[in-house]
């Protein structure tokens, strides 16, 4: 498998993304991954700029993730957000010690006039990643919430108001404005498109509405799967079940096939609902029924090799229709 140079293109948003990322970065030589990460949760906080993805996958990468909560880091003080606490300063939003030096640096170099994606870039190489993480867009694209409470921003919903209030709409300020990455445009010498386990809502779709995304992925013969978000009913993390139900969809695995449907090719079932196999399939999206839980890192790599393996079989298949 990993005899094969072509590039492999992850879609990703945060913890969930991170973990098959991982997977996928052991079994594929560096230059054989691109992971391209949702910025429309980033937003500017504490005179910061802040890119909770970016960062989420980049700390997982590079094995320095906090476990208990899959963003932030291993190891953490929190000596700053206590003294912020203590002066009445805002600490709904936890930056720890070593995760504020990343906004710091970042702050710094993006006001110097480097872009997110080579301030990104090198990052991840001083923190030993080899694979490439590409920021979806260098321009600022903004998630806003509109909920029974109004409009929101992204952190303001999930973080601050803990993504209580109902979701009506979901919308990306700046994405009609924005340019993509060109690895997302770019679609020569792939092997394969991997949507990863990720809210659809608020994480691929931002990547999805930068301008020429969707056609380019809608144009490609190579094979796009999406790895579901979502086991028995309930996201493995986050809101991405609670926003399936407020913005009328069903509430399954079946729910996100049929909102990728028309962008996917393949769609990675977890056994536990292999009940909905059929029902996917009617779309005219092949299904790979496996488990998809992703605990440990064998998990990760165990359930990354059989998605590479599905996008090989696609492949096969898509040239003999
Ligand atoms: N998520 C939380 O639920 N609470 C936090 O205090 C929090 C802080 C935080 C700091 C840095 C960072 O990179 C991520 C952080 N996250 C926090 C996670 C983040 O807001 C979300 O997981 C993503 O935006 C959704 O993918």
């Amino acid at each position: 498998m990993s005899q094969d140079n072509r590039r492999v293109l992850a879609l990703a948003g945060g913890v969930g993304g991170a973990k098959l990322a991982l997977g996928l970065s052991t079994l594929l030589p560096a230059e054989a991954l691109t992971v391209a990460v949702n910025t429309a949760d980033d937003f500017e906080h504490l005179g910061l700029s802040i890119s909770p993805d970016l960062d989420t996958v980049m700390y997982t990468l590079a094995g320095l993730a906090n476990p208990e909560t899959g963003w932030g880091r291993r190891d953490e003080s929190w000596n700053a957000m206590e003294a912020l606490g203590q002066l009445g300063g805002e600490t709904w939003f936890r930056l720890g010690d070593k995760d504020l030096a990343t906004h710091v640096e970042r702050t710094r170099r993006l006001r110097a006039g480097e872009t997110l994606s080579t301030v990104t870039r090198d990052l991840a190489k001083r923190l030993g990643i080899t694979c490439a993480i590409v920021p979806m867009t260098d321009n600022p694209v903004r998630t806003v919430v509109t909920t029974d409470q109004g409009d929101l921003a992204f952190q303001d919903w999930f973080v601050r108001l803990r993504c209580e209030p109902a979701v009506q709409r979901v919308r990306f300020a700046g994405a009609d404005k924005a340019r993509a990455a060109p690895a997302l445009l770019d679609m020569a010498n792939l092997r394969g498109v991997i949507f990863c386990p990720s809210n659809p809502f608020v994480s691929v779709a931002p990547i999805l509405a930068i301008p020429g995304v969707r056609t380019a992925l809608q144009g490609t013969k190579r094979p796009r799967v999406a790895v579901t978000p979502i086991v028995g009913g309930q996201a493995i993390k986050g809101p991405a079940a609670k926003m399936l139900a407020e913005l009328g969809h069903d509430v399954s695995a079946l729910g996100v096939a049929r909102y990728y449907k028309g962008l996917i090719d393949g769609f990675v079932l977890d056994q536990t609902d292999s009940g909905l196999k059929g029902g996917i399939e009617d779309f005219g999206i092949k299904v790979h029924v496996t488990d998809t839980m992703m605990r440990t890192d064998e998990d990760k790599r165990r359930l990354a090799a059989a998605t590479l393996e599905f996008v090989d079989a696609l492949a096969r298949s898509l040239q003999h229709s």
